[in-house]
């Protein structure tokens, strides 16, 4: 059974526009809960850490770079069939391909600058969340 939880980034480069707002909202309103939350920002090498299964790959360096650039705004939310539906609600990773509607097709720039993280699977969730939260932070 998928579980209830999800975690999510709000990327340097929304933050950097002033898309925090906008972005939360559209979450809400697609019937996702703030479980928990914070405004904060990586350093580099934890941005690495927190992308460790990207790394070799071409854009692993530019994306950690650009994780570690500005503040970033992470979430942990609930709803039912959590991590499915908030990858529909983002949609693609590279802008040019999302569905209309979806928070990346509204919001990012590029397949690089792409608003938003969303966990591929509730293990990824539960470990995002450890990575930023510790347990007096969520309830
Ligand atoms: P996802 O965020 O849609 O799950 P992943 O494949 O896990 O996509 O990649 C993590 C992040 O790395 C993406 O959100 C995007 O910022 C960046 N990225 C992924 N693929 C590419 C690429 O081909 N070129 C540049 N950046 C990429």
């Amino acid at each position: 059974m998928p579980g209830k939880v999800t975690f999510t980034i709000i990327k340097p480069g929304a933050v950097e526009r002033n898309l925090t707002g906008p972005i939360l909202a559209k979450m809400n309103e697609a019937g996702f809960v703030i479980k928990a939350l914070k405004y904060t920002k990586l350093k580099k090498e934890q941005a690495c850490e927190f992308y460790q299964e990207h790394e070799g790959k071409p854009f692993y360096d530019y994306l950690t770079d650009f994780m570690s650039r500005g503040p970033i705004v992470v979430v942990i939310l609930e709803k039912e069939n959590a991590v499915a539906d908030f990858r529909k609600l983002i949609g693609s990773t590279d802008p040019a391909e999302a569905e209309e509607g979806t928070i990346r097709k509204l919001y990012a720039q590029d397949k690089r600058e792409n608003a938003v993280h969303g966990s591929d699977s509730d293990a990824s969730a539960i470990r995002e969340s450890d990575f930023f939260f510790s347990r007096v932070e969520r309830f």
